[in-house]
């Protein structure tokens, strides 16, 4: 038996880590994850605990302070580190980086498993699928294997993973996952690059059976007493048959309300949809339009969607009376105020219940970026370690007409949608030079609209809010 420690800054439950513990303990292995902030949260834990490795998972903007960690680990107890989740396996160079051990790219459940069996048995792991190793000055790159292809085959994610969080946050509300994949190829979302990591290793797009979801939604229900389920499926529903054999089940066995992830073509192609959706507790519906105008939103981040089927999934969701979220961003490459008003405006127009904005995130390497590269409002060297830690915090473009504004819309962007009296007054008011007071504006109303749209209790969220913030904001 080996011993896995999930290190862990953020007080929120990630699916990743569950989904990787429940497979390990399944075969023997230990595994426990702490949250803390810095080493002296985690000292007592590591020396009583003596794991193998201590692990991460980590996103790209957000893995300053991971890194950061898993060097003062190795410094004062010696214990190697392993690296799992997005940043790892898009910028799998990140092996090379001081202190780095071992990354895992792409999905982890078998490879996470072959490392820790190995471990086990005291034998090498150089050349394990999946994995990078840095050992000695020298990084051995293993190719990732076929995916597995039965979702089915992984036990549930090890809910008891998160016992640290009991009674300091509220979690109402679970993230379940019934599929993997997305057939789409929005130039902005990891979903391309995962495909294009994955070309010839089996069935991207994977989605689980049904009986075996409503199990573990009943599990959510009756053991952890979850009051509300969230789909966290790229986009919920993609197979029709699956979602009109699954949602009747779902609400005569579970009777749980639910959110999920959709897009505004799948919901207007078919009025059957919404109203499944409606007839079986779902109580929001979160879409991209990303922007307002037609051009960007199609041609520059393939989204794919035109601005009539955006009105009409909104008119066919306010008459089946599910609320819903829009996602959006500002500060895109080439991006002109007007452009960034007219994503204003359709919000406005469509009656967004909840509207949601980030600033534009130039992942090194997407097609995106490269365009930001060569219109010349990124530089060519720029790295993903210049990315900033968040994108509500401030653009990374630079030599880009009106970017301060952008950066001050976005920081209003709610208030202009929800209080549509403000927007005039907006336009004015973000010629300012950015502020801490434009920031502490944007994070109230944004808390506001989380509150409302995902239910969460009012006090714990902003318990949750205060000891977030630095972590959530700040890089290391
Ligand atoms: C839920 C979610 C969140 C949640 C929870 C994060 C989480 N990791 O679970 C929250 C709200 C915290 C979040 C925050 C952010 N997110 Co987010 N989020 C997601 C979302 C929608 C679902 C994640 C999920 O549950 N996936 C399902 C599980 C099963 O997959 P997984 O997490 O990838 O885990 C598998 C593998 O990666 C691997 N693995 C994961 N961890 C580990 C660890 C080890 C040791 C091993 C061996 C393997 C391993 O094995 C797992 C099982 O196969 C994804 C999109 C997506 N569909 O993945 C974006 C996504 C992960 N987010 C993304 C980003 C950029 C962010 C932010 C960094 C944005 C920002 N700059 O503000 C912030 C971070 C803020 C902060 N300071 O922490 C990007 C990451 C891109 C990248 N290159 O890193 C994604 C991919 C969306 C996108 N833009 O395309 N996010
Ligand atoms: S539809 Fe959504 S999940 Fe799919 S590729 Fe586009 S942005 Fe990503």
């Amino acid at each position: 038996m080996a011993k896995l420690l999930f290190l862990q800054d953020l007080e929120y439950e990630y699916l990743g880590p569950m989904y990787i513990s429940s497979m390990l303990k399944k075969h023997g292995h230990e595994v426990l994850l702490h949250i803390g902030n810095k080493l002296s949260d985690f000292e007592q834990t590591i020396s009583q605990y003596r794991p193998d490795f201590v692990a991460f998972s980590i996103m790209s903007g957000s893995h300053y302070w991971a890194w950061n960690m898993a060097k003062q680990v190795k410094k004062e107890f010696g214990i190697p580190n392993i690296f799992g989740g997005p940043h790892p396996t898009f910028f799998p160079n990140f092996v090379e980086e001081t202190g780095v051990d071992v990354i895992v790219r792409g999905e982890g459940e078998t490879a996470c498993l072959e490392f820790m069996n190995r471990l086990d048995k005291g034998k090498d792991f150089l050349d394990i699928n999946n994995l990078w190793i840095s050992r000695n000055g020298h990084v051995y790159r293993n190719e990732v294997r076929a995916l597995d292809n039965d979702l089915d085959e992984y036990p549930f994610p090890d809910r008891e993973l998160y016992s640290d969080l009991k009674g300091k946050i509220d979690i109402k509300e679970r993230n379940l996952i019934t599929s993997r994949g997305c057939p789409w190829h929005c130039t902005f979302c990891f979903n391309d690059s995962m495909r294009e990591l994955y070309s010839g290793k089996g069935k991207y797009i994977r989605t689980r059976n049904i009986d075996k979801v409503i199990e573990e939604a009943k599990i959510l229900r009756d053991t952890y007493n979850t009051k509300a389920i969230y789909f966290s499926d790229d986009v919920f529903g993609l197979d029709k048959k699956w979602l009109y054999e699954f949602l009747p089940k779902f609400k005569n066995q579970i009777g749980l309300p639910f959110l999920c992830l959709v897009r505004a073509d799948v919901i207007c192609k078919d009025e059957k949809y919404v109203q499944c959706l409606a007839d079986n507790g779902c109580i929001l519906v979160s879409f991209g339009i990303e922007s307002g105008n037609e051009d960007i939103r199609n041609k520059m981040l393939g989204k794919k969607i035109l601005n009539s089927q955006i009105y009409k999934a909104a008119e066919l969701l306010h008459s089946a009376g599910i609320k819903f979220r829009t996602f959006n961003i500002i500060g895109l490459p080439g991006e002109t105020l007007e452009d960034a008003f007219s994503t204003v405006k359709i919000n406005i127009d469509i009656k967004t219940d909840y509207p949601w904005c980030s600033t534009f995130m130039p992942l090194p390497g997407t097609k995106l970026t490269n365009y930001a590269m060569d219109i010349g409002c990124i530089s060519r060297d720029f790295t993903v370690n210049d990315l900033t830690p968040s994108f509500f915090s401030k653009s990374n473009l630079v030599n880009h007409l009106n970017i301060r504004q952008l950066e001050n819309l976005q920081k209003f962007f709610q208030t202009a949608v929800l209080w549509t009296w403000t927007f005039k007054i907006i336009k004015y008011v973000i010629k300012l030079p950015p502020n801490r007071l434009f920031t502490v504006w944007f994070g109230f109303v944004y808390f506001l609209v989380h509150v409302r749209a995902e239910r969460r209790s009012f006090w714990q969220t902003i318990y949750f809010t205060l000891r977030n913030y630095k972590r959530l904001l700040k890089k290391g």
